[in-house]
């Protein structure tokens, strides 16, 4: 099989999806680039865009990934804009948001979008979970340190992400779960 380029700035993201596709027959490249996100209100729509746009000029394939976070009592506020927000406001400006707010379930979503030559594939993933009260611990990236995940088991785990190595993050994180369809995909190809 010929190399799957993942295209993202982020080298947090590729260490995950390289972990994921280790296991596998599927040898993965870095293209580390940033391009010009076009601004809408699904990260779906953000990510369709974005691979579109690549596609334009991109004649080989390569996946890229758009990703955020969903806080429910905030209306699912940052969702698409979760990389700005991040850069602003950060961790501790999401905290102080949160200050005093009892319901602190949120989600993350990832949608990795696959472009093959000729179309465009879309594989997507969830995680749900609590916003903590404070920063825990220093694995990850973003929003990792305030985001405690549910278990398999449907329990919360006593850990944030930001405390769990890259194995256990992607067995249960949104980005794991999208890496898994996408590499279920691959494998029948
Ligand atoms: P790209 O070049 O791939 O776009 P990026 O970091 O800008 O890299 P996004 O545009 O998808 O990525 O922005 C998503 C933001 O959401 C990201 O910057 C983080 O702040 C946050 N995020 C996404 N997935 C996360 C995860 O697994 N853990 C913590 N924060 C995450």
């Amino acid at each position: 099989m010929e190399e799957l380029m993942f295209i993202t700035s982020n080298s947090h993201k590729y260490e995950e999806f390289s972990h994921a596709i280790g296991k596998t027959e599927i040898m993965g490249k870095h293209y580390k680039m940033k391009y010009i996100e076009v601004q809408a209100d699904t990260i779906d729509l953000v990510a369709m865009a974005s691979a579109t746009q690549i596609a334009s000029y991109m004649s080989k394939p390569f996946v890229i990934e758009d990703s955020g976070i969903s806080i429910d009592v905030l209306s699912g506020f940052p969702g698409p804009y979760s990389s700005f927000v991040f850069q602003t406001i950060g961790n501790q400006g999401i905290l102080d948001l949160m200050r005093d707010k009892e319901r602190r379930s949120a989600s993350f979503r990832s949608v990795f979008i696959l472009f093959d030559g000729i179309e465009f594939h879309k594989f997507t993933g969830e995680s749900q979970g609590v916003l903590e009260t404070t920063q825990k611990g220093d694995m990850g990236f973003g929003y990792d340190p305030i985001f405690v995940p549910y278990c398999r088991d449907g329990t919360l785990c006593d850990k944030t992400y930001a405390q769990l190595p890259i194995e256990l993050k992607n067995e249960l994180s949104h980005r794991g779960k999208s890496l898994e369809k996408l590499i279920e995909y691959l494998s029948k190809e």
